[in-house]
């Protein structure tokens, strides 16, 4: 049997990441970040990135990842920063979907 895609293996992990934060608080939904939910995420996942101490550096993560303000990070909103995380870690810039 062959090993599965490189980026179908890269990808479950990302998905996979998402869905454990994501169901960390058992009162909220489980298909979205809390602002409680992202910190250990970022903590953990991004090298240290909001950990404690940090609260104003969490707060501004979480007001970028918020892209329609209604307190939750989603899924897609999730993976649009990773795509600019990985386009600035690739040396280019991101300047949103292309249209
Ligand atoms: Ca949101």
């Amino acid at each position: 049997m062959s090993d599965p895609p490189t980026i179908q293996v890269c990808l479950g992990a990302l998905m996979g990441i998402f869905d454990e934060y994501a169901a960390k608080d058992p009162k909220g939904p489980k298909d979205k970040l809390s602002k409680a939910e992202l910190k250990p995420l970022l903590a953990k996942e991004f090298c240290g990135f909001g950990e404690k101490g940090n609260e104003e550096t969490l707060n501004q993560m979480f007001e970028l990842m918020d892209m329609d303000g209604d307190g939750q990070v989603d899924f897609e909103e999730y993976m649009m920063v990773l795509a600019a995380f990985a386009c600035a870690c690739h040396g280019r810039p991101y300047e949103g979907p292309k249209k």
